[in-house]
């Protein structure tokens, strides 16, 4: 059976149990990573050098980096078709998966840090504004796309929607403001109702 290591409360734990609840794959999540600690042990290290989360073990292969252990799960299950075999298709949605982790995810951290993380007495009101500022416009921008076509990747599910969508559960879980983006939200709703989502997209951050 798969194990994914890692506390549910990390973002990119969410990304790899998102994607084996919607390949149906059974799995058995450790809690590791900040109070539960694991990630500093010798034992840990040697199969994630960064001391980071998430981690999967698939029998004696490991991997570590979020979305490269999303890719793996659905190019292991090409049936299910969230990892796109034809050259175009697939890259469209590596795209989106490479924008998530270098773009999106920059823009929105400290925001999600000051508010969820930090004690209210030590906020910096200046990082959250920042933080929205610069994420702001990347919703503007996937709410047009998703005004053109139902999925990250086209107009069926895929491997791209598991790390976006995970990035808008954090975003709108922040008690701030939220301006309409309807396409997105039309979008984004569509997957947090699904059953693979449970436990997952409709947990409170921490
Ligand atoms: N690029 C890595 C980043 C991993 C990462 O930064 N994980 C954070 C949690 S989101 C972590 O392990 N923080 C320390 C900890 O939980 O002890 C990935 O996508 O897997």
């Amino acid at each position: 059976m798969l194990k994914i290591w890692g506390r549910i409360s990390s973002i990119n734990v969410r990304k790899v149990v998102l994607a084996a609840q919607w390949l149906d794959l059974p799995f058995e999540r450790v809690d590791a990573g900040l109070a539960f600690g694991i990630v500093q042990t010798p034992r840990y290290k040697a199969r994630n050098p960064n001391s980071l989360v998430p981690l999967l073990e698939d029998g004696d292969f490991t991997l570590w980096e979020s979305n490269v252990i999303v890719r793996f799960l659905c190019a292991q299950h090409p049936e299910r078709g969230f990892y796109p075999q034809e050259l175009r298709a697939r890259f469209d949605a590596e795209r989106w998966m490479d924008w998530q982790q270098t773009t999106l995810n920059g823009a929105g951290r400290d925001a999600f840090w000051q508010l969820i993380r930090v004690p209210a007495e030590k906020r910096n009101a200046q990082a959250v504004a920042a933080s929205i500022a610069a994420t702001e416009p990347l919703l503007a921008m996937l709410d047009a796309h998703l005004s053109r076509q139902r999925f990250m990747a086209g107009d069926a599910f895929t491997m791209a929607d598991i790390p976006v969508a995970c990035e808008m559960h954090r975003w709108w879980g922040l008690p701030l403001e939220h301006p309409p983006h309807p396409h997105l939200r039309r979008w984004y709703d569509g997957i947090r109702q699904q059953p693979a989502a449970r436990g997952v997209l409709d947990l409170p951050l921490s």
